[in-house]
């Protein structure tokens, strides 16, 4: 008797990790991403939350986020602990504090340019803004970096820069000239 095909369909898991200054909302979007909930977590220590996603296209992938303590003082190996293996970075400053991009630059610089990343502006519902410093603005202009205002607060904006990261991330099935035929 002839084996059936079978159907079981791979599903990609995907290791990203939130960075960023202090207080710049990396747990709040985490609560949201993983409960849809707008809460932050106390304490220092690292939140891991594994969450299935539809992306466009139809597939569903896994999305292992991880939330990290921030540190102001770049070392040469920044948490390496933490980004050991990740698949991708979100990058999080937020609107309403000048430093933050300048602290997403440094995590950048730290990191190099070989992970697919997007940035995050948040608490964009904060009617007022702190205006980062040129050299930070230049270099997200120069970055290439997906840039997305978001607000954990009022669940703006967070889902679509996660699905547009995976999708990029994701590999479409490659259609052969076989299957076509
Ligand atoms: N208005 C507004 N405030 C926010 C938003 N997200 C976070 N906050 C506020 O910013 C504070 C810091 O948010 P956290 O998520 O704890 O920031 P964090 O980056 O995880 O901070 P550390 O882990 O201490 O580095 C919270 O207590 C919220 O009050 C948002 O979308 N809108
Ligand atoms: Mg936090």
């Amino acid at each position: 008797m002839g084996q059936k095909p079978s159907l079981a369909k791979t599903i990609n898991k995907y290791k990203v990790v939130l960075v960023g200054g202090p207080c710049v909302g990396k747990s709040c979007i985490f609560h949201r991403v993983l409960k849809n909930e707008y809460r932050s977590s106390s304490g220092v220590g690292v939140n891991i939350g594994l969450k299935s996603i539809e992306i466009d296209g139809g597939d569903t992938v896994v999305v292992e986020l991880w939330d990290v303590p921030s540190i102001v003082e770049m070392k040469k190996d920044c948490q390496s602990e933490y980004l050991d293996a990740c698949d991708a970075v979100i990058f999080v400053y937020s609107k309403t504090d000048a430093s933050s991009l300048g602290h997403a630059m440094a995590y950048w610089n730290c990191i190099g340019n070989n992970v697919p990343a997007v940035v995050l502006k948040s608490k964009c519902d904060c009617v007022v803004e702190q205006l980062p410093d040129a050299e930070a603005l230049t270099w997200l202009g120069n970055s290439r970096l997906d840039s997305f205002d978001v607000s954990a607060k009022e669940n703006q904006g967070i889902n679509v820069a996660l699905k547009l990261l995976l999708f990029q991330m994701n590999p479409a099935p490659s259609i052969t000239m076989e299957a076509l035929e």
